[in-house]
């Protein structure tokens, strides 16, 4: 029953080396990586079997060396719940590994299958990875081939890191164009760059927004899966989207990058050994998705602001680090000069808090604390999503937003219009405040305010609820009431 010619034909590829002992110890086979071909073909099957011994259940093989040279590798098997491998199998491993010839090999599994009394017409799962070594990949390919013989199914879970896919940059044919032609230069296939209609018509960061909308002139540019971003035509503002795999548009605005960013950073800061001296703080304003402010809540203090990015960026100078994004994609992060001092003096003490502190350094670098630089914003979302393996769709499933509605109004005198509490409240006209709380409380998840806008002659009204008809109803008769 054992699949012979298949573990014959594939061992055959991957002879022991004479005159070298193995042995499982603690840290499973470790070594010089180059004589470990063979190894890791066996450890492939043997991964097959105590999955089939163990019903089908899920074995983990991990393909490192751990603090060793570079010039080291090894292989450890990980049994079903993340414990090591079963003690009493560390005995079989070694006598597989040192079977001198694959029939020496068939003739061991044999031994084995009969001995542990496996039922080799059970399933069989691997689930596999290794680290940054550069043998790995041609030790990992080994492994498939073991795993392959014994008939087992395996998943790679992070033995290669895929190239992400290539940014398609929409400038709305502003300023940002020349400069994004001249970054492609650099960056190569890893941009495509984009910038074929007038002046902010159906495109740019604020079509985006407003319409939730992928510009028409990218449409059937960007495929499944890819992601994009609009600045505005002046390229202080950024909003990033993605096609799914069935061609639906997402919208990644500026909470979404706030999200992102700020958990980058914090947990930076925490590896880095530096989270008692430096204070990661977020600021919002009262657009914010509501989501975003219970995801961002959960994880660092969350300020809310007056709309303009003035009151943001000043509030987020009180934090050690500040992150800010309009939900329209204005924003940066701000390093404070202590802060920036601590990154330049501090000693780490493990190799994980100087890899840390190197990138917080690098951050401080790259980002542009003078706000309005919607290109640096994009590369440092950038940055993270390479960081973090990030596809659109990882990095949306953060947090979910709450169905939403902006509407315009246009009224008599908005001068009437006076808010507090960062414009959550109307203070006049007198009443209007109590009407829209009475209407809210109707909505499952409901949130609303008004507000007069600061750059046109109309009054705003938002709302949010659980669920889309309901927002936009919401919105509608607050909208009323304003009216
Ligand atoms: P007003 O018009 O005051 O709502 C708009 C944006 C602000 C900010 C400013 C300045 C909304 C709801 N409002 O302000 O966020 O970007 O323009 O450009 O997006
Ligand atoms: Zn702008």
């Amino acid at each position: 029953l054992l699949p012979v010619e298949s573990i014959s034909a594939l061992s055959r590829l991957h002879p022991k080396p004479a005159q070298i002992h193995f042995q499982y110890g603690t840290a499973g086979f470790r070594t010089i990586a180059s004589v470990l071909d063979s190894v890791l073909f066996r450890v492939g099957v043997l991964a097959g079997l105590r999955s089939k011994k163990l019903d089908g259940k899920t074995i983990g093989v991990m393909v490192t060396a751990s603090h060793n040279p570079e010039q080291d590798n090894g292989v450890k098997l990980v049994d079903p719940r993340g414990e090591m491998l079963d003690t009493s199998w560390e005995i079989h491993a070694t006598a597989l590994s040192n079977a001198q010839t694959t029939d020496d090999f068939i003739r061991e599994l044999e031994k084995l299958v009969q001995a542990l009394k496996i039922d080799l017409s059970k399933p069989a799962r691997v689930v596999y990875a290794r680290d940054t070594r550069p043998s790995g990949a041609s030790l990992v390919s080994s492994l498939e081939d073991g795993i392959k013989a014994i008939g087992a199914e395996g998943r790679n879970a992070g033995a290669t890191r895929e190239t992400p896919q290539p940014l398609t940059i929409d400038c709305a044919n502003g300023v940002g164009a020349p400069i994004a032609a001249r970054l492609v230069e650099y960056l190569g296939d890893t941009c495509l760059w984009f910038w074929k209609t007038p002046l902010n018509n159906a495109c740019g960061a604020d079509y985006v927004k407003t319409t939730q909308k992928l510009p028409p002139s990218l449409a059937g540019r960007l495929q499944p899966g890819q992601r994009g971003c609009s600045l505005d035509g002046d390229a202080d503002r950024l909003m990033y989207y993605y096609l799914d795999d069935r061609s639906h548009f997402h919208m990644l605005d500026g909470d979404k990058i706030t999200a992102l960013v700020a958990a980058f950073i914090v947990e930076l800061v925490k590896t880095s050994g530096l989270d008692s001296q430096i204070k990661v703080g977020v600021v919002q304003t009262a657009y914010a998705n509501g989501a975003s402010t219970k995801y961002l809540s959960e994880r660092l203090p969350v300020r809310c602001v007056s709309t303009g990015v003035k009151h943001l960026h000043h509030a987020a100078e009180h934090y050690n680090i500040g992150v800010y994004f309009e939900a329209n994609g204005h924003g940066t992060v701000l390093f404070s000069q202590p802060t920036q001092d601590i990154l330049a003096s501090y000693e780490p003490t493990t190799p994980a808090q100087s890899t840390a502190l190197e990138h917080l350094r690098n951050l401080n670098q790259l980002i542009n604390q003078t706000v309005g630089d919607a290109l640096s914003d994009m590369l440092l979302v950038e940055v993270v999503l390479a960081h973090k393996a990030y596809s659109g769709n990882e990095w949306d499933s953060l947090y979910v937003d709450l169905p939403n509605r902006l509407v315009k109004v246009v009224v008599v005198d908005r001068t009437q219009f006076k808010t507090e509490d960062a414009e959550r409240q109307l203070v006049s006209p007198v009443g209007l405040q109590q009407k829209i709380n009475e209407l809210v409380r109707r909505y499952d998840g409901g949130r609303s305010f008004v507000r007069p806008s600061g750059t046109e002659d109309v009054v705003r009204v938002y709302a949010e609820a659980s669920i889309k008809t309901q927002a936009d109803e919401l919105a509608f008769r607050v909208a009323g009431l304003v009216y």
